[in-house]
């Protein structure tokens, strides 16, 4: 076909994505043919640093061969059973998550809105069964600027009005507070009010660290007031900001812990409620499920990804290199830059809104070579795989700085 010789591979799926897939999502213009560690590949054969990872699903970089065996291994015996049979896998992944974690129940799902769906049916149950609230009475409250999926109760809670807008009618029983603010929760707090929804730091939300000490705060005020603390740890959980879990950071414990994303290594989705043998016993055989949730096959993925996360140190990899990539970008002098905040490596960069969008830094960053990706407009977000090597980032910053110095 003499027409296409003049359009470049990747141009021509750009072009199939966009006749033939639906228009809800507006990505930057790659094409990514082939993957290894923290390195992507387009089809015309051009690389790139993977600085985004999948938002964090891809903490133990792309295609970790331990993780691609256990796949290949399991496909090769048995991809699914559903729960209408036990398998050899299951069993074995539940006994690791509490051994790593100490919470004695899981209950495993596939992606991570389906396990923050899971936790509010749990906690509502629990309000129920346990606390004594009068039926159909139970409250929630989540935190302005959340994100925590996209199904139609979780966006019911949102308070972007994009995510929400012409999908109503929603789910009652949901109160919004301000993020960081604990004395805001200590007063939304009712007699009706089963638990607390927060995510450690706000993803999506721009990378909004809250202050120190905020999680022990209203870690007190749920055990005093007997609300259930449950954490949204899908996107800081596993590694990315510089311990298993971001809560380890404040020494706390959540009442119920959310995982999903880099469980499933990059390779499949997988996603679980952790809790106590009280909170998780509201359930009986029936109460809900999945047909792919707790498959064999994610499951031997899931044990080889964590026990990647355990055994390559990547947590503390996470520390060490963002305490690196911190310092280094708070170095760079740029008449662009508004604020250099994180985590470990969960960075956000955000941009002087008289600088315009971020959106075109990260394509100029994409012509260097580096994937990253803006979010709430003016921020972006670095956070490359946890097995990225120091010399990569020395290399990495040295083209953000080219980029936020131009
Ligand atoms: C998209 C964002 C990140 C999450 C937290 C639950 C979920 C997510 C804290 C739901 C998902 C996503 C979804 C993805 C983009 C990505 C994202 F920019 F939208 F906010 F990571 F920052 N809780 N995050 O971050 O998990 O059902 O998607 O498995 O394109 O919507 P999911």
């Amino acid at each position: 076909m003499a027409a296409s010789v003049s359009v470049s591979t990747s141009q021509r799926h750009i072009d199939l994505e966009l006749k033939y897939g639906a228009n809800n999502y507006l990505p930057l213009p790659v094409v990514i043919e082939r993957a290894e560690g923290p390195w992507v590949w387009d089809p015309d054969g051009k690389k790139y640093l993977d600085m985004l990872s999948a938002y964090s699903a891809l903490n133990q970089g792309h295609r970790h061969p331990r993780i691609i065996d256990a796949l290949k291994n399991q496909a090769d015996q048995v991809t699914l059973v559903s729960r209408a049979f036990h398998s050899t896998q299951m069993g074995r992944l539940l006994e690791l998550l509490t051994t790593l974690t100490g919470y004695p129940k899981t209950l495993l799902m596939n992606t991570g809105a389906e396990a923050v769906e899971t936790a509010l049916k749990t906690v509502r149950k629990w309000g129920y069964k346990v606390k004594g609230v009068p039926a159909d009475q139970a409250e929630i409250i989540v935190c302005r600027n959340n994100f925590h999926g996209r199904t139609t109760t979780i966006v019911g809670f949102s308070s972007e009005e994009q995510y929400r807008d012409g999908f109503g009618p929603f789910a009652p029983g949901f109160k919004l507070i301000d993020y960081g603010d604990s004395e805001a929760l200590e007063h939304a707090i009712t007699p009706h009010t089963v638990a607390f929804l927060v995510e450690p730091i706000q993803g999506e939300g721009g990378i909004i660290v809250p202050s120190a000490g905020y999680l022990q705060r209203v870690r007190e005020i749920c055990t005093r007031h007997n609300v259930l603390l449950a954490l949204d740890e899908i996107q800081t959980g596993l590694g990315r900001t510089g311990k298993l879990f971001a809560f380890e950071h404040e020494d706390i414990r959540p009442d119920v812990l959310i995982v999903g994303k880099a469980l499933g290594g990059g390779v499949l989705p997988i996603s679980g409620v952790l809790s106590s043998e009280e909170i998780m016993g509201v359930f009986k055989p029936g109460d809900h499920g999945s047909t792919f949730g707790g498959n064999p096959l994610a499951c031997a993925v899931a044990r080889a990804s964590l026990a990647v996360l355990v055994e390559e140190k990547l947590p503390e990899r996470a520390a060490r290199l963002g305490k690196f990539m911190m310092k280094e970008l708070r170095a760079i002098e740029s008449k662009h830059v508004a604020d250099v905040r994180g985590v470990g490596l969960l960075i956000g960069v955000e941009i002087k809104v008289s600088s315009g969008p971020a959106r075109p830094f990260c394509e100029r960053l994409r012509d260097l070579g580096i994937l990253a990706k803006e979010t709430h407009g003016q921020v972006i977000r670095f956070a490359p795989p946890l097995v990225v090597r120091k010399r990569e980032l020395k290399w990495a910053l040295e083209q953000i700085a080219a980029v936020l110095q131009d």
